[in-house]
């Protein structure tokens, strides 16, 4: 028996290259979906992995790193994807990076899926090419060919949640800084991205949580919230930042705002209330209570973002368990735009190594050389806007200072 779904079994062309044993494609990355492989023959089927999801109009960082047995060879790489879904990479369009020149090591860049595309699943062929003569089918001599599934969204990129049913309880209402959100019965999900509530960085916020029940009996239901703080649409275990587990009525607790959030950004946030106990999978459908979704935007009304390490202390501590020592060692400016400066506690000296991470978790720069004075400063211009964390080693621990980039 033959399960047919979309086009993700079709026939595209084959392409391999005929020895991937001196070069291959080590990763491939979509936007926060990584895929790690070895070598090969010179073809890799990636097809059935969970699907990389692309979203028409946005823009998705991707790159591709190249591995070698020995000697590091530039490469030719070349993406394509097959837009309107009809088992070919040769329409207009379908060609999404080509290498103009050989590097060695990998590349990045940006992908934008027009608005034109096929929604759905469809086929991504990523090829890494010793010689130029980059083509989607056929055979060449050394690299390595990699098929990837990526699913084209035009709508909402995050997991589905929900309560199958709302029989006897749903949320009724939300409330944030006395921002009230009446949503009622919505048979078990319940989206709201245009009315945004706002939270503010460095004080607590208050929420009250209203469950709505059928009848007059009430239930006890268990609440969790997440918020996507590394804007990846999903929601992953550290970004759960409340539970409650068991309770009846109306739930009125603070809520901080973790000090990663950028003043400005939106962020979005999933409420999920379901019976009997609090609900740890994101995603899950489960049998009675209700999710609902909603955006805020992150206010920084004391100026926390840009606080000197002595106001750290009357943070919410809970949420700053990444930034250690933080006493220590500071950054100015905060946001920056050329440079920051690494400013240490009664001038002390500082530390020669460090190393800089995006918001991503990926590395920007290191660096073990001596510095002081002026050579405190880190020249940050060609970095994109965002959120970035600076690792300075000390004696034995890697202090992180978080700091934002906006030119
Ligand atoms: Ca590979
Ligand atoms: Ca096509
Ligand atoms: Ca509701
Ligand atoms: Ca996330």
């Amino acid at each position: 028996m033959f399960l047919l779904i979309g086009n993700i079994n079709a026939q595209y062309c084959s392409a391999t290259a005929s020895s991937s044993n001196y070069e291959w494609i080590k990763s491939v990355r979509v936007s926060t979906s990584n895929n790690y492989s070895g070598s090969s023959s010179g073809y890799q089927d990636f097809t059935s992995n969970t699907p990389m999801n692309l979203i028409t109009g946005e823009c998705h960082n991707f790159e591709v790193q190249a591995a070698y047995s020995g000697t590091e060879y530039p490469e030719y790489f070349g993406i394509w994807i097959d837009l309107n879904n009809d088992d070919d990479f040769f329409d207009a369009g379908e060609n999404i990076f080509l290498s103009s020149t050989s590097i060695v090591g990998g590349v990045g860049s940006n992908i934008v899926i027009p608005s034109t595309a096929t929604l759905g699943q469809t086929r991504m062929r990523v090829i890494m090419n010793y010689n130029s003569n980059l083509m989607p089918c056929g055979s060449f001599a050394y690299g390595e060919v990699e098929d990837y599934t990526v699913n084209i969204l035009s709508s909402d990129p995050f997991c589905n949640s929900s309560g199958n049913s709302t029989a006897f309880e749903y949320i009724e209402s939300v409330s944030i800084n006395n921002v009230h959100e009446f949503s009622g019965d919505n048979g078990g999900y319940n989206i709201n991205l245009c009315a945004p509530f706002y939270l503010n960085m460095g004080m607590s916020n208050s929420v009250e949580l209203t469950p709505g029940y059928y009848g007059s009996s009430e239930y006890p239901e268990g609440w969790t919230i997440w918020i996507d703080y590394n804007k990846n649409n999903s929601f992953e275990n550290n970004e759960l930042v409340h539970k409650n587990h068991t309770s009846y009525g109306t739930q009125t607790f603070n809520l901080y705002v973790r000090p990663e959030a950028i003043p400005g950004e939106i962020y979005r946030m999933r409420i999920s209330m379901q019976y009997s106990n609090y609900q740890l999978n994101p995603c899950a459908n489960f049998s009675y209570g209700e999710v609902e979704d909603y955006i805020f935007v992150a206010l920084d009304p004391l100026g926390v973002a840009n606080l000197s390490e002595d106001n750290f202390s009357t943070r919410d501590h809970s949420a700053d368990e990444e930034i250690s020592n933080i006493t220590k060692i500071s950054i100015s400016p905060n946001p920056a735009s050329d440079f920051i400066q690494i400013n240490t506690f009664n001038n002390s000296a500082i530390p020669k190594t460090y190393r800089i991470i995006n918001g991503s978790g990926q590395l920007m720069e290191a660096s073990s050389q001596n510095r002081s004075g002026h050579n405190s400063r880190i020249d940050i211009l060609d970095y994109p806007n965002g959120y970035y964390i600076l690792q300075i080693k000390t004696m034995d621990t890697w202090e992180s200072i978080p700091f934002v980039v906006s030119h």
